[in-house]
């Protein structure tokens, strides 16, 4: 009887798809099988882990009865949810679906489990830029962003992240900043304040341009801010003084939002009285007298 039935019930029997879905912090392990077969010709579907490393070679038996994580009785798609700790290794996942005929379709996937870590911050980098790319480095600690007189600068940073996970477990680094001016008087400043204006900006995306083993290097520059970076109006157009704290979140595909670092960059004039003299001695000559040309 069955030699008729038999190559009809081997065409229909696929596995449509195999899903496999492990929950590192609460160690269960969610398995689920799609067959394009009728539920009375299957007699078994389970799934078979293996590993090398640390030995492994275990089974589970998957329902189509709307039982342990399978949501929906009789429709072909059979699932479990087990309680397994898998230590960090590669398995080989197998599922097998099994026909009362003893026919049989199998379908593998491999899983890595690997431990993981949080992303760190290890660097920052500041830098005023001139429109031809020339400019100079900045040290946040000491020293300031000086805003020219007459001439637009630019503001361009780097950041430096670790992830020993790798550069595919970082989604994105992006910031925020909340700019507090002491005082901003002028035309062109967005909001005349002679006392604390504060404002607080979108939030930006950062772009990979480096990565060196597990430290990955990200620039300001995107779709939207283009080289040589932010634009910073002179105080002809806004006299201001101020501090603009920049609040980085790396986005970490197992650990989600994480904030990473929080930066202040005190932005100073030359009407202040301190100046970069070495690199920018012409753009405030009342502070730096004398410029070598
Ligand atoms: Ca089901
Ligand atoms: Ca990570």
């Amino acid at each position: 009887m069955s030699k008729i039935q038999e190559p009809h019930e081997e065409a229909r029997l696929t596995i449509s798809n195999f899903q496999v879905d492990y929950d590192q912090l609460g160690n269960k392990i969610y398995l689920q099988v799609a067959t394009e077969t009728e539920n009375d010709s299957v007699a078994n579907v389970h799934v078979q882990i293996v590993a090398n490393e640390f030995p492994l070679d275990t089974m589970f038996t998957l329902n189509d009865i709307a039982q342990a994580g399978d949501l929906i009785a009789m429709n072909g798609i059979y699932s479990g949810d087990f309680d397994i700790l898998l230590p960090f290794q590669e398995y080989l996942l197998k599922a097998v679906v099994q026909t009362h005929s003893d026919i049989e379709v199998n379908s593998e996937e491999y899983i890595l489990i690997e431990e993981q870590f949080l992303p760190e911050f290890v660097e920052l980098i500041f830098w005023k830029k001139y429109a031809d790319g020339s400019g100079y480095e900045i040290d946040y600690n000491n020293s300031s962003f000086f805003i020219n007189d007459e001439d637009t600068s630019y503001l361009y940073f780097q950041i430096k992240i670790k992830d020993l996970n790798g550069l595919e477990n970082i989604q994105s680094i992006r910031y925020q900043t909340i700019t507090n001016w002491y005082y901003a008087d002028g035309e062109g400043c967005n909001s005349d304040c002679m006392v604390d204006c504060i404002t607080t900006s979108p939030v930006f995306y950062m772009s990979n341009i480096a990565s060196n083993d597990s430290i990955f290097t990200y620039e300001a520059i995107n779709d939207y801010i283009k080289e040589p970076g932010f634009e910073i109006n002179p105080t002809s157009i806004c006299n201001r003084f101020g501090v603009i704290t920049f609040n980085f979140v790396a986005f970490d595909t197992f650990y989600g939002s994480l904030a990473i670092e929080e930066i202040n960059l005190l932005f100073s004039n030359c009407s202040e009285g301190d100046w970069n003299c070495e690199e920018d001695c012409q753009y405030c000559p009342g502070v730096c007298l004398e410029c070598e040309e």
